[in-house]
């Protein structure tokens, strides 16, 4: 369906889905294993002989992938493992006061990476959510995935390459769940990373209390900033494309130009979309400002900006996962460009922003405090009294007396 304007409530809104999926992440508290395999046979149709992928059946599914696709796999992996590199923050030490302090990053010890499944197979995103993880330096990855009963043989094959733990056949908030919570089966981790649907989406939200999470990632969203220099035949495609991973994506094209608008709908209507269950919002604005502030307002997931100097506004945009420059396809980020696929929905992205090294790594900080500046000293004491720790103060005075 084609709209003219914005919804109030997005059509990925997980609100709805959180008391279903409360359900369902208590049948798995209280069933584990079992649990897991009846819900998988209710929801997904399957019925799991075992939750885990054995290692011959991994071997098998990946060797099975025809080399044309593991030989792309292996060209991609190197373009993200450049640009997951490249954002890798160094340790630091220093100094100041008598003091020398710094900071260590520190890999998390094991994390779940869950990879969306159902319809479509989703390997390019154990590649965004894996390389990065190792690049970091975590030492167990763990891969939750549906399937229907086998194994997709290239989430098999980049599994191997990256060394993955375990492979969980499992999909939707009861694998989430079974991540967050360990079962017979299923390691117990110390984050879950990686998109999906609004009941996966849902689950991660819902478990943030007992792990970490990455942010809310899905169903998936573009929006397109277009000026008359764009191609609406393009534009058209790219929201089409964005709106292959089902009706609940969020598909937005924003214009001060009514000709392009129009002829974009009119793209759109030409590929039968105006009958589709996605849906499209047109929205014309005034002024490219006006088309920025609404971009910032909304915090997309995905952003083109499909106009003739893109770059003169890039530093605009703050509140977006990843921005599409010019005619840059949305759709070469999610394969091969380098930054990440897995970026914030739901409006998540005003305060975080999509998967890099740092959703894998800690800050641990220091300090080493030999001999202390007075004035440091007597501040330290100061605040403390007045916060009244007196035997904070004490602890610090006494020591450098
Ligand atoms: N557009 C999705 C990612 C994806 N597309 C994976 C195809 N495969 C969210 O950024
Ligand atoms: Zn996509």
């Amino acid at each position: 369906m084609i709209h003219d304007k914005l919804p109030e409530v997005r059509p990925n809104s997980l609100e709805p889905f959180l008391d279903k999926v409360k359900e369902i992440i208590n049948d798995v508290v209280r069933d584990g294993d079992q649990g897991l395999i009846d819900l998988t046979a209710k929801f997904d149709n399957v019925r799991l002989s075992s939750v885990k992928a054995s290692d011959e059946e991994i071997k098998e599914s990946s060797e099975s992938l025809p080399e044309e696709v593991k030989s792309s796999i292996d060209m991609i992996w190197d373009q993200l493992k450049n640009f997951h590199e490249s954002a890798k923050p160094p340790n630091f030490g220093g100094g100041r006061n008598g003091i020398s302090f710094g900071i260590m990053w520190k890999p998390i010890d094991r994390v779940g990476i869950y990879v969306p499944g159902g319809l479509k197979s989703y390997p390019s995103t154990l590649m965004m959510a894996g390389i990065p993880a190792k690049v970091a330096g975590v030492k167990e990855v763990h891969v939750s995935t549906p399937t229907k009963g086998k194994l997709d043989p290239a989430i098999a094959y980049v599994g191997r390459k990256l060394g993955v733990k375990a492979f969980y056949k499992i999909g939707g908030a009861q694998a989430i769940a079974a991540m967050a919570y360990g079962t017979s089966s299923v390691a117990k981790v110390d984050k879950i990373v990686g998109p999906g649907n609004v009941f996966v989406q849902a689950a991660k939200f819902l478990v943030s209390n007992m792990v970490g999470i990455d942010g809310i990632e899905g169903p998936t969203e573009l929006v397109v900033l277009a000026d008359d220099s764009a191609d609406p035949s393009l534009i058209a495609k790219d929201l089409v494309a964005q709106g292959e991973h089902g009706p609940l994506s969020f598909l937005v094209l924003i214009s001060w130009s009514e000709a392009l608008l129009n002829k974009v709908r009119e793209a759109l209507i030409s590929l039968g979309q105006d009958k589709s269950k996605e849906n499209f919002y047109l929205v014309l604005v005034r002024s490219p400002n006006e088309g920025i502030d609404q971009v910032n307002q909304i915090g997309p997931e995905h952003l083109s900006l499909y106009v003739s100097k893109p770059r003169e506004i890039l530093s605009s945009v703050r509140n977006v996962g990843a921005v599409s420059l010019g005619r840059t396809p949305p759709a070469i980020i999610d394969y091969a460009a380098g930054p990440n696929h897995i970026l914030p929905t739901n409006g998540w992205a005003k305060f975080r922003g999509g998967v890099t090294v740092y959703d894998f790594l800690k800050p641990v900080m220091y300090a080493e405090a030999d001999s202390p500046s007075t004035e440091l000293i007597k501040a330290s004491i100061t605040l403390a009294n007045y916060e009244g720790f007196r035997v904070h103060g004490e602890s610090i005075g006494d020591r450098y007396e």
